[in-house]
């Protein structure tokens, strides 16, 4: 398999992944500030252009929990997602969406308009508008997690992968600083081997 890989982006979601699979992998440098990610033989593997992609065989995958759902279930014996069917399945699948749709826009929206953006283009309300909506996504995961140690109970799965890396980033842009129950897990998951071989 062939990771399109770029540090610092959402592809180290599946390299994490990878990492706790423990399964052969090659990692393909895709250089961001080189706009290599826009030109046409990349465009080809990933039609936005971005990171990460992943090449399995034939197989052409862009998305990052879409990768992470398929690297899971490709090795069930590493049991990092819930047999299909399962209540735990449909709470994977509930974790895996939410990071996507819920977690990561408010984060995204503080980035931008706090970091990535051109001064002249950051606006204080958006920013206000997402510490508003980080601070609702904040209570939900912080009760969830107030009584176990993963999202899903017990065993960590792929949906820590998601939501760690996500709450990962949060916290280095200072927004768990008032989030104990949310330090606490983002420190048990990036604590994790594997997580510190992919980030080497
Ligand atoms: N929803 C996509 C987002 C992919 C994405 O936007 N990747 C960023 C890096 S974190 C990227 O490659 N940006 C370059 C660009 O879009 O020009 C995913 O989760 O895979």
């Amino acid at each position: 398999m062939k990771l399109y890989y770029a540090p610092q982006t959402r592809a180290g979601r599946p390299r994490w992944l990878l990492e706790e699979l423990g399964v052969p992998y090659e990692i393909v440098p895709v250089d961001l500030a080189q706009g290599e990610h826009k030109k046409p033989e990349y465009m080809k593997i990933h039609p936005h252009g971005a990171v990460p992609a992943l090449a399995d065989g034939d197989l052409v995958l862009f998305e990052s929990a879409a990768i992470c759902m398929y690297l899971a279930d490709k090795y069930p014996e590493k049991k990092l997602a819930p047999a299909v069917g399962t209540p735990a399945r449909g709470l994977y699948y509930q974790w895996m969406i939410y990071t996507m749709a819920t977690l990561e826009p408010p984060v995204v929206q503080i980035f931008l308009n706090t970091v990535m953006l051109p001064e002249a283009e950051r606006s204080a309300a958006a920013v206000e508008k997402g510490k508003t909506q980080f601070a609702e996504v904040a209570r939900v995961l912080s009760n969830a997690l107030a009584t176990r140690p993963y999202i899903l109970g017990e065993q960590f799965s792929a949906a820590d992968v998601m939501i760690g890396g996500m709450l990962g980033w949060a916290s280095m842009m200072g927004l768990l600083s008032d989030q104990p129950t949310l330090q606490a897990y983002v420190k048990r998951v990036t604590d994790r081997p594997a997580f510190q071989r992919a980030r080497s």
